[in-house]
């Protein structure tokens, strides 16, 4: 069979299921939908066609009603998919359910997630981040990846006991990895906390820029202090948080350090795994005296995301820093557009990190936090 999961240079075609239930209207769910799109063509997947499915039954088999879910099944088997990919998580044997009902193989929102991370992660510390990512999700399913080796191979390898023997060592080998991994970055935490302890003695306020994946906080970054962060058209972009420490004028004619982190994306649903394996990355914004939060402003799902930040920034224990809004990408809004944001967000910035339009206001906005 195929190893759909690396990224190959022929891509293997995927069929996306989006997901609409009562929460979101369709403009929202078309944007998610799309969405998921980039986050599989960022893996390197090739969307053979998709669809937003709207749930209203969750059937616990499949997380939808049984007529829908061999409709979407047939679909994308028509399309010449050969893995439908899920907006939401599946269990492993809502996974095992679909696989029995299409045919193909399967794959969901979280998994999607991670496997970017793991391709993307660039330092040891996010490598080891990502790796754990993936052997706390792969645990739970191992079993599930047995039971279809058991079946290409006519069934011989599992009744015979060699796979449940093989299961039983592979299981043990990825929990030992696991633990290797937690010990390797809590040392690795363990500096990060040194480094965060020496700048909170030397008294540098810290400026994080958070947000949804994508938004522009690399852009801004860059903006703001000069530097040439990586800025890419791609989701994930940035998986280690970059500080940068630079001086600005003051009021009184002096000078005042101050030092800008750009942190990880959010994204909507980010998986619990993923969250626990970043944690010491995550918290950095945590950790900040104030926060920029950067919006895509002209992004058609743009409250969804404002929610998902908040939320993240909530479980973070980051929810009452002081933190300002920063509208960006301001250049591709109309003038009604922007008016009608700067009602929904009161006291924010519009900004182009692209034509640097509001740099200035900003910066007034993060002096006069800072003084507060
Ligand atoms: N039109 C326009 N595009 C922008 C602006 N700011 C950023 N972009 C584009 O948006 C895309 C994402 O920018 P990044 O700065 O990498 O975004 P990010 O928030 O750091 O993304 P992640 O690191 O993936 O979370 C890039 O293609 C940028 O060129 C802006 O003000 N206007
Ligand atoms: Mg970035």
């Amino acid at each position: 069979m195929k190893e759909l999961h690396r990224t190959e240079p022929e891509a293997p075609p995927v069929f996306l299921a989006g997901i609409r239930d009562g929460t979101l209207s369709k403009t929202e769910a078309d944007a998610l939908t799309a969405e998921l799109g980039g986050l599989a063509e960022t893996l390197g997947l090739a969307v053979a066609g998709s669809e937003t499915v709207h749930v209203r039954e969750r059937n616990p088999r499949y997380g939808m009603g049984s007529g829908k879910a061999r409709e979407l099944a047939d679909r994308a088997v028509r399309a010449g998919a050969e893995c439908i990919v899920f907006d939401r998580e599946l269990s492993p044997s809502q996974q095992r359910n679909w696989e029995d009902l299409s045919g193909i193989s399967t794959m969901d929102r979280q998994e999607l997630i991670i496997r970017i991370f793991a391709s993307r992660a660039k330092t040891r510390e996010a490598a080891l981040q990502a790796e754990l990512a993936e052997r706390l999700y792969a645990l739970p399913r191992l079993s599930h990846r047995y039971i279809n080796l058991a079946r290409q191979r006519g069934g011989s390898y599992a009744a015979r006991g060699s796979g449940e023997t093989r299961l039983e060592t592979d299981r043990r080998f990825i929990r030992q990895r696991i633990g290797i991994l937690k010990g390797e970055l809590a040392a690795l935490g363990r500096q990060r906390q040194v480094q965060r302890r020496q700048r909170e003695r030397q008294g540098t306020p810290v400026c994080a820029l958070v947000g949804y994946t994508n938004a522009g906080k690399s852009s801004l970054h860059r903006v703001l202090t000069g530097s040439s962060v990586a800025v890419e058209d791609k989701l994930f972009a940035t998986l280690d948080p970059t500080a940068r420490r630079i001086s600005r004028p003051d009021s009184g004619g002096g000078s005042r350090n101050l030092i800008i982190v750009d942190t990880v994306g959010f994204i909507r649903r980010l998986p619990h795994n993923l969250v626990d394996a970043f944690h010491s990355t995550l918290e950095e914004s945590a950790r900040a005296t104030i926060l920029i939060h950067v919006l895509d402003a002209s992004d058609p799902a743009r409250e969804v995301h404002t929610k998902t930040v908040m939320e993240v920034l909530r479980d973070l224990g980051a929810d009452k820093i002081p933190l300002i809004t920063a509208l960006n990408k301001a250049d591709v809004l109309n003038p009604a557009e922007t008016e009608a944001l700067l009602e929904a967000y009161p006291g924010s910035a519009v900004v182009s990190a692209k034509t640097r339009r509001g740099i200035d206001r900003l910066w007034n906005l993060i002096e006069k936090k800072l003084k507060l």
